[in-house]
Formats: structure tokens, sequence, C-alpha cells
């Protein structure tokens, strides 16, 4: 966005309900749309990498580690609601500034092992700089939420130049996938009786442990066919 617009939205922000912003973000749609571009192209950039990743991982016959890969680009609606959340003006830039996880990449693993093999390399490479990393595997949330959390900064290169780019990418195990895509629709379920919220969240609670239990056991028994297929060999 030119600095003339990004002054014009930062001066009518204290006047502005939601609605007038998120009605002014969808007319002034062009900077909006290339500031998303950007988020999509970065969003790309992590794909492929996590891509060339997961075929160079796989030589010399091991399996792949990474089962599959979702990504998304926030919506400008959610957007504009975490910005008002954190009390920050409606701009581009405090969005580009503030908000980590407007780009989101999820890469979903068969192993946990794997999970951290996988991110160790990529935060290996040059143009990956970690900002913040959350390792809700090792410490889960009180939820019962798994993940390895990353929050990167990486380069995109754009007709402009160069311009680096926050992401955030989730990593996890296909149960732990599971477990958090159902979960995450009891979370944003609207008018459930609360008692039966309370109820859900408690076996919620105890899938996740189950699904633990099932991770570890998964490893376990892949490590034994492994030695097995070693041992046969020699
Ligand atoms: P959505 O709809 O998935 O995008 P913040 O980043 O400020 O929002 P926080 O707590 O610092 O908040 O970030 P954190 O803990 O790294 O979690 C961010 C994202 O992780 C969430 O994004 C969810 O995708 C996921 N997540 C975290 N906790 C849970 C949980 O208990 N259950 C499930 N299913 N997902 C969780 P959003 O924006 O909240 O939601």
């Amino acid at each position: 966005m030119s600095d003339g617009k990004e002054n014009e939205l930062a001066q009518t922000n204290e006047k502005m309900s939601t609605e007038q912003y998120l009605k002014q973000f969808h007319t002034d749609f062009d900077p909006v749309y290339s500031m998303l571009t950007d988020y999509q192209c970065a969003v790309m950039e992590v794909e492929t990498k996590f891509r060339i990743l997961n075929n160079r991982l796989s030589i010399n016959g091991e399996h792949n580690p990474i089962e599959s890969i979702k990504s998304r680009v926030k919506e400008i609606d959610s957007i504009v609601r975490k910005l008002e959340k954190h009390h920050l003006p409606i701009t581009i830039e405090a969005v580009e500034e503030n908000l980590k996880d407007v780009a989101g990449v999820r890469v979903i693993c068969s192993f946990v092992d794997d999970v951290y093999r996988v991110a160790d390399s990529f935060l290996a490479q040059e143009d990956v700089t970690l900002i913040e990393r959350k390792d809700y595997i090792k410490n889960p949330k009180p939820s019962g939420y798994r993940s390895l959390h990353l929050i990167i900064r990486t380069p995109i290169y754009t007709e402009n130049g160069k311009k680096d780019m926050f992401v955030e990418v989730q990593m996890r195990t296909i149960a732990m996938d599971f477990w958090a895509s159902l979960e995450h629709k009891l979370r944003y379920k609207k008018n459930i009786n609360p008692e039966i919220a309370e109820q859900l969240a408690k076996e919620l609670k105890a899938c996740a442990e189950e699904s633990v239990r099932l991770d570890e056991k998964m490893l376990e028994i892949r490590n034994r066919i492994s030695a097995d297929a070693a041992g046969s060999q020699s």
C-alpha cells in the first residue's frame, strides 16, 4: 500500500466500527489483494521447501516423512478481527508487522520423530529464520492439543524485489491432526449446551491421551520393523 493510503486508513481508525473497517478493506481492495498475494507466495515458497525435504529425506530407502501438507492464507475478516482484538490499527503495515499467522502451513507426518527430523532440516535452511518455537508435543495444551509450532521469516521474490514474510508452520502427526480437527469443531461450535461442551472436552482430553499412546506404539512398531529388516539384510 502507498504511504498515502496507509495514512488514510490509520487516520480514520478511531472513528470506524468493525463493519466499516471491513467495508473499507473490501472497497480499497487493490493493496489488500497485493498483501494477500504476498502471503500466498510465502505459503508456496514454504510448501515447496517441505516438498523438497520430503523427497530428499526419503532417499536411501527411507519412508517419506511427510504424509500431507495443508495451507491457508487467513481471510480478511479474520485478519481485521485479530487486529481489533490486539487493539492494533487496521492497516496493512500493522498486519505485516504484528500478525505472524496470516500465512499458515500445516505439515502432517506419520511419526513423531519425523516431525522433529523435518523441522530440523527446514530450520537449518539459510533463508529460514526462526522467530518463535512452541513445542506443544513436549508440553501439550490443557485441552490436550499437541503440535510443534514454528513462526518463521522467509523471503519471497516479487516484481518489486525481495520481501521478508512471516509464516506460521504447524507440524504434527496424523493422530494429532485427526484429534485437532475434531476438537476445533467443538471449539468453534456456537450455541452448544455448556454442560455437553464440558463433557465432550473431557472425552476429547481422554482421546488426546490415547493418541499419545498410539503415536508411541506406532513409532515403536516401525522401529522394530526397521531393525528386523536391517537384521535380515546382514
Ligand atoms: P484457527 O482457526 O485454527 O486459525 P494467537 O497466535 O495469538 O492466535 P497463541 O495462543 O499465541 O494465539 O497461538 P498458538 O498457541 O500458537 O495457537 C495458534 C493456533 O494453533 C490456533 O489458531 C489453532 O490453529 C492451533 N491451536 C492452538 N491451540 C489449540 C487447541 O487447543 N485446539 C485446536 N484444535 N487447535 C489449537 P487459531 O487462530 O486460534 O485458530
